[in-house]
């Protein structure tokens, strides 16, 4: 195969979960660029699901949006089903589906850190579950696993989260063990900082993080999330048939880098 075959996603399908705006949106719009028809998925409402939907048709993407909740088994497992009898097989899965709660460990109740986990980790293995089982009958897929900077280091008030992102890394590892051998390939996407609208308590004027992100950021700015399209299509595509179990950082070179000096960037 060659370019740009190697990177098309003509003929594909998608699924995006969490994929009503954010991250989420930016991941399923480039997919679509690349050939993909979509399907996103959100929880909270039809509203939010029937706009991502239509922007994504406003410029010229086959989108679908179905809402479920990617922590409940059985609803995941009858909205695969809907979704393969009505789109098509699914042929790419983005678990991008999270939340996070910033709240010190000693102050977090065990629900809030119940729901974290449940939401950013057990939620990709259920949603995998379903989808990969009918992958294999196939004879192989894609799965990209959404992971954080929060997979490697940890922060002040962020225990639950960075807990479940780096359970996500090593599930990511898992799922490629075990899945290899169906030619299914599991890797995840790790954003750094970006601008949206769960970093925007972090972005305020005026808020310590927001220049010390930009400081301790090489390419010196938040991401945006269009950032992250060329990652999410390299990992869908066959360009990528032979990379599994890795985290792709996309982060302005944090991660490289332990920073410089207050006042020397
Ligand atoms: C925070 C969290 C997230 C980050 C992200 C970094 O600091 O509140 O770290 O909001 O944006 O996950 O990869």
């Amino acid at each position: 195969m060659q370019f740009p075959e190697l990177f098309s996603l003509q003929g594909k399908v998608a699924l995006v979960t969490g994929a009503t705006h954010g991250l989420g949106l930016a991941m399923a719009m480039g997919l679509g660029a690349a050939g993909a028809r979509l399907v996103i998925n959100g929880h909270s409402s039809d509203k939010k699901i029937d706009d991502a939907v239509a922007s994504c048709e406003k410029v010229g993407l086959d989108a679908s949006g179905f809402r479920f909740d990617v922590t409940d088994e059985g609803a995941v497992e009858a909205a695969v089903e809907k979704i393969e009898a009505e789109v098509g097989p699914i042929d790419i899965l983005v678990n991008n589906a999270g939340v996070i709660r910033r709240v010190s460990l000693l102050d977090m109740p065990l629900d809030e850190w119940e729901l974290v986990i449940r939401t950013d980790l057990t939620s990709a293995f259920v949603v995998s579950k379903a989808v990969v089982r009918r992958m294999v009958t196939r004879g192989g897929g894609k799965i990209i696993n959404v992971c954080s900077l929060m997979s490697e280091l940890g922060r002040e008030e962020v225990a639950a989260y960075a807990a479940a992102k780096g359970g996500l890394k090593m599930l990511t590892r898992s799922m490629a063990t075990e899945w290899a051998p169906f030619n299914v390939q599991v890797n995840a996407i790790g954003p750094g900082y970006f601008a949206t609208e769960q970093t925007a308590p972090l972005r305020d004027s005026g808020h310590p993080m927001n220049e010390f992100v930009v400081d301790r950021t090489p390419a010196g700015r938040w991401g945006q999330p269009e950032d992250l399209q060329g990652a999410a299509v390299f990992l869908a595509s066959a360009a990528s048939n032979f990379v599994t179990g890795q985290v792709l950082y996309v982060d302005g070179g944090i991660l490289a880098s332990i920073g410089a000096p207050t006042g020397e960037r």
